[in-house]
């Protein structure tokens, strides 16, 4: 079977064929990439973020539940933090998406964060591609909020759900790792729990002195009985509303291409460059002059940047 037209007709054996052919790097995804890119940008793309523990799981799953009732497919992509606070959480998850994986209108997909070959967010972004060809009405990422490559997956997201709970310091800690500015949506889960309704006033305070042009609602979520998805949902969906009558999206969309087209050429420069440290003599020679202080770093940086275009392999060069 040909993966390309396999995903695009929506097998889910194809798809997950593909997934671990991006997962392991194989040569061969630049061509199923390159091949699935017209049939992407038709998903939404919302992602799910906050402290450990928060509760992001958990509202993915009931953020699933609700969307199928809704009508809508759904592919969920958790990515599983491999550290210590949260060695229970893969296992959790599994048992409570049961549900969710018989129903061939869901694809949920769980990637490590260690091990990725090219970085967690490139193989996040290209899971993405494949999912958005696949033809999913909603992309859900959840990722715990530490971290740059997390803040750099939730990029790739129109619409970024930021989970708050009641317990003390949970705004303070999400104002530190620096995942408030990136919210579009709020949503303050276990509000079964006291303090619930001091945190919404807190949020509302802190927009109050500052928003841009679209202010993100606050809603209050308990996963446990489902109680404020429908709002939560409906507030997505009025985000992405506004993404679309603002131009915004197109924007947004504009500038992600840009950037995953720079990423890759940097990607390959760096292979490139450190190829040829390793074995260009010449580049060996003009690192030598820098440790012997013959040189300054500099001027051997700048001798190497002339010699760049004759590293390009032969077709390369021609074609350009
Ligand atoms: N009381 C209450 N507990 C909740 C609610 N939602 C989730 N929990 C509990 O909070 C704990 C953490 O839930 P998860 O969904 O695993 O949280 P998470 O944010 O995905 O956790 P990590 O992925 O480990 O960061 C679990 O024990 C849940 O049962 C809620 O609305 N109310
Ligand atoms: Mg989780």
């Amino acid at each position: 079977m040909d993966l390309v037209a396999g995903i695009l007709e929506g097998n889910r054996r194809a798809l997950a064929k593909g997934i671990t052919l991006v997962e392991n790097g194989e040569p061969e995804k630049y061509r199923i990439l390159a091949e699935l890119h017209p049939h992407t940008g038709k998903s939404m793309i919302v992602g799910v973020t906050g402290s450990p523990g928060a509760g992001k799981s958990s509202l993915v799953d009931q953020m699933t539940k609700f969307y199928r009732k809704q009508g809508r497919t759904v592919g969920v992509i958790a990515i599983d933090p491999t550290s210590p606070f949260s060695g229970g959480a893969l296992l959790g998850d599994r048992i409570r998406m049961q549900d969710n994986t018989l129903d061939p209108g869901v694809f949920i997909r769980s990637m490590g964060t260690r091990g990725s070959l090219g970085g967690l967010s490139r193989a996040t972004k290209e899971v993405l591609t494949l999912f958005d060809a696949f033809g999913f009405d909603v992309i859900i990422v959840e990722t715990v909020g530490v971290g740059q490559s997390e803040l750099d997956i939730m990029d790739t997201a129109d619409t970024v759900v930021v989970v708050l709970t009641p317990a003390g310091g949970d705004i303070i800690q999400t104002l530190k790792a620096g995942i408030m500015e990136i919210a579009d949506v709020f949503a303050v889960n276990k509000s079964d729990l006291d303090g619930a309704d001091r945190v919404v006033s807190e949020v509302n305070k802190t927009l109050d002195l500052s928003h841009g042009e679209w202010r993100p609602p606050v809603v209050k979520t308990i996963t446990l009985d489902g109680t404020g998805l429908d709002e939560l949902l409906a507030e997505i969906d009025k985000h992405r509303e506004y993404l679309i009558s603002s131009g915004n999206l197109e924007i947004l969309r504009q500038k992600r291409l840009k950037e995953e087209v720079t990423g890759i050429v940097l990607h390959k420069l760096e292979d490139m460059i450190t190829l040829r440290f390793q074995q260009d003599r010449q580049v060996q020679g003009l690192l030598e002059s820098v440790v012997n202080r013959e040189q300054d770093p500099y001027t051997a940086a700048q001798s190497i940047m002339f010699s760049l275009e004759s590293w390009l392999p032969e077709s390369a060069a021609e074609s350009s």
